[in-house]
C-alpha cells in the first residue's frame, strides 16, 4: 500500500537531485569569456595590452574576445556580439569617451559586465561614468614627468629658453590626452619656460600621421627659433612632430621630443643607430593595464567581486640609454 507513495518520493527525490546537479554542472562548466575591446588596434601600445590580456586568459583558462571598435557603430555591435556568444564581461577603451551612456547600455542589455581601460567614459553631461570600474594613467603626473624630462635635456644641452619653441600635440577632446600635455605645459611654465613660445597642434585623430600634419603647421608658421621641444598625449603624437622637424631640416641634436608609452614605437626608434630627436618616453605598463584589468574582469564574473572604482598607474622616464633597466623595474 506505502509502496507506491514511497516509489513516488524516491523518484521525485532523484529527480529533484538530477536537476540540482544538472543545475550546478551546468553552471560550473559555462566557459568564462571576456572581451576586450579596444579603439585603435593599430596601435603598438593597443597590440601589447591584447597580449598581456591573453596571457591572463591562458592563466585561468578563460577566453579572451579581441574586438577592434575604431566607431560607434563597430563598438555597440561589438558589444552585442559579445552577449550574443554568451561572454558575461568586458574591457573597453572605447573610440569616443562621449559613448558612456551607450557602453553602459549595451552591456546591461547584454546582460555583460564592463570596466574601462586607457580612456575613462563619460556620462550624458560630460562627466566620468564614477559606476564603471577603470584603470587609466596619472595623466598629469605623468605629463609633469614629460615637463621635467624636457626641461633636464635643454639644461644638458645648454640651451637657452628664450631660443627653444614648444610644441604641444594636441588632443584635447579626450580629457587623458589633454591633461596629460597640460600637466606637461604646468611643469614648463613652473620652470620658467617663456608660455609665448608654446604653440598648440591640434591633431585631427591621436595617431602619427595626424601628429605630423598638425606639427608641420606649427614650423611653417614659427620660423624664428634654433631648438624645438615637442611632447604629446602618447608617443605617436610625439613621433609625428619629431618626422615633422625632420622634414624641416631641423638636425637631431636641435630637437627634443618626450612621449608617453615606451611600447614598439619608441622601442623601434631606440633601436636606430643614431639618436633622433625622439629622445625619450615616459614607460606605461601595457601589463596592469592587459593582464590586471581582464584579471580583475575574471574575478568580477568567478568570484562576484568588483574591481576598484579607479585604478591610475604610474610611468617611468625611459631613454635609449636606460631602457632595459627600466623597462626590468616595471617588470615588462
Ligand atoms: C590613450 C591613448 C593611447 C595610450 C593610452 C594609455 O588611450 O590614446 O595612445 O596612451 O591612453
Amino acid at each position: 500500500m506505502n509502496l507506491p507513495f514511497n516509489r513516488r518520493a524516491v523518484i521525485n527525490m532523484l529527480v529533484g537531485l538530477g536537476l540540482a546537479a544538472l543545475g550546478a554542472g551546468a553552471a560550473a562548466a559555462d566557459p568564462v569569456k571576456i572581451g576586450f575591446l579596444v579603439k585603435q588596434a593599430e596601435e603598438p601600445w593597443f597590440q601589447d595590452e591584447w597580449r598581456y590580456a591573453e596571457q591572463a586568459a591562458k592563466e585561468q583558462n578563460f577566453t579572451l574576445i579581441k574586438i577592434a571598435v575604431p566607431n560607434g557603430e563597430k563598438m555597440v555591435n561589438a558589444i552585442d556580439n559579445l552577449a550574443a556568444q554568451q561572454a558575461q564581461g568586458f574591457v573597453i577603451c572605447a573610440p569616443d569617451v562621449k559613448l558612456g551612456t551607450a557602453v553602459v547600455r549595451a552591456a546591461k542589455r547584454g546582460n555583460l559586465k564592463v570596466m574601462s581601460v586607457d580612456d575613462r567614459l563619460l556620462d550624458g553631461a560630460g562627466k566620468p561614468l564614477a559606476e564603471v570600474p577603470h584603470m587609466g594613467i596619472s595623466a598629469a603626473e605623468i605629463g609633469k614627468q614629460v615637463g621635467r624630462g624636457l626641461l633636464d635635456e635643454i639644461k644638458a644641452r645648454g640651451w637657452a629658453l628664450a631660443d627653444v619653441g614648444a610644441i604641444r600635440v594636441a588632443y584635447d577632446q579626450l580629457p587623458t590626452a589633454r591633461e596629460r600635455t597640460m600637466g606637461t605645459v604646468e611643469a614648463l611654465l613652473a620652470a620658467g619656460f617663456p608660455v609665448a613660445n608654446i604653440f598648440d597642434a591640434p591633431e585631427a585623430k591621436p595617431d602619427t600621421e595626424n601628429a605630423f600634419n598638425a606639427a608641420n603647421i606649427v614650423f611653417t608658421k614659427q620660423a624664428r627659433f634654433k631648438h624645438w621641444i615637442i611632447f604629446g598625449s602618447n608617443d605617436e603624437a610625439v613621433m609625428g612632430g619629431v618626422r615633422a622637424s625632420e622634414g624641416r631640416g631641423f638636425p637631431a641634436a636641435s630637437v627634443i621630443g618626450i612621449g608617453i608609452g615606451g611600447s614598439k614605437t619608441a622601442s623601434i626608434e631606440f633601436a636606430k643607430a643614431q639618436p633622433t630627436g625622439f629622445h625619450a618616453s615616459v614607460l606605461i605598463s601595457p601589463k596592469r593595464h592587459g593582464y590586471e584589468t581582464s584579471l580583475n574582469m575574471y574575478r568580477w564574473i568567478t568570484e562576484n567581486r568588483q574591481p576598484p572604482l579607479l585604478t591610475l598607474t604610474t610611468g617611468m622616464l625611459m631613454t635609449r640609454q636606460n631602457q632595459a633597466e627600466v623597462r626590468a623595474k616595471m617588470g615588462l
